[in-house]
């Protein structure tokens, strides 16, 4: 990848980390830590690798993505706002009655959105039925999907694991975001996950673990997961809650919290204030 392609995708990130943090704010209470830790790699895929039409949201040969950890609606929701599937002033509808993005993601109220959830532990499933029925129709498409570490304490996730390796779902291509943090607590605490990469590879998968907000380390695992054309991908995203901005970052209490307009204001300059360094 071009240096200046990355720094493109790292501006989009802060862009997508401002509107979360612009979003949630609008209705003062939310899921902050969760979304921002995804920051980076929502810019990758909608920006650069995925074949979607903003115009057409269920072009039926574009890639998917299912948002499983869905309480991190807002970074999906600010992504595909920034993409034009619809107009940004959504944003500040955000789980407000009526609206079209609700705190949950919702594939029957938002353009762009290819799955609900929510009720974690579910989205993996849904992800392997649509690669297995893509792969049926002869489709060259890619589903993508993005779970969480403490969802990962979900039975049906292992379920899923062993389902989409059994059926050699080379299309198939999952994350875990590895923040370390769950609603509760650290995760290492409440059902520790390690040795997760052996976890997964144990379960016949393609496993890579990377530094989750590195554009360039994101690039490479994709590309590699591409190429195994066998086994279904797992790219463990090593990821830091709450990233970005001071009063969240690397805390527990950022899972839902309220957002002031204080903390709004403040959260904007720190994140600009990154973004000239970077320039
Ligand atoms: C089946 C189910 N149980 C409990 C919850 C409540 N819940 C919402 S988010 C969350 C924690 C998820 O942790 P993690 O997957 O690590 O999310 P992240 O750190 O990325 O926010 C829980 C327990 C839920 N949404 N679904
Ligand atoms: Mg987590």
């Amino acid at each position: 990848m071009h240096p200046s392609e990355i720094q493109t995708l790292q501006e989009k990130a802060q862009e997508i980390r401002r509107l979360i943090i612009q979003s949630i704010g609008s209705i003062g209470v939310g899921h902050v830590g969760g979304s921002l830790s995804l920051a980076e790699v929502l810019a990758y895929l909608y920006f650069h690798r995925m074949r979607v039409d903003p115009a057409n949201p269920r072009w039926p040969d574009r890639d998917i993505l299912v948002l499983s950890k869905g309480h991190a609606g807002p970074a999906l929701y600010a992504t595909l706002a920034l993409k034009g599937f619809f107009p940004i002033e959504w944003l500040w509808t955000l789980n407000k009655g009526g609206t079209n993005l609700p705190s949950h993601a919702d594939r029957n109220k938002t353009p762009g959105v290819d799955m609900t959830a929510g009720s974690l532990g579910q989205g993996l499933s849904a992800a392997i039925g649509m690669a297995l029925a893509d792969r049926l129709d002869g489709k060259k498409n890619y589903v993508y999907a993005i779970l969480g570490d403490g969802e990962s304490n979900e039975g049906q996730v292992w379920e899923a694991s062993m389902t989409a390796a059994h059926y050699r779902l080379g299309n198939l291509i999952a994350f875990t975001d590895y923040n370390k943090m769950q609603i509760d607590g650290y995760t290492k605490d409440i059902m520790n996950l390690e040795d997760l990469s052996a976890k997964w590879r144990s379960f016949n998968w393609h496993v890579q673990r990377i530094d989750g907000h590195s554009i360039r380390a994101i690039d490479a695992a994709v590309t590699l997961a591409q190429a195994e054309q066998e086994r279904p991908s797992m790219i463990i995203l090593d990821t830091v809650k709450g990233k970005g901005v001071s009063w969240s970052e690397g805390k527990v209490g950022s899972h839902n919290m309220p957002v002031t307009a204080e903390m709004v204001q403040q959260a904007l300059k720190e994140l600009e204030a990154v973004e000239a360094l970077k320039g």
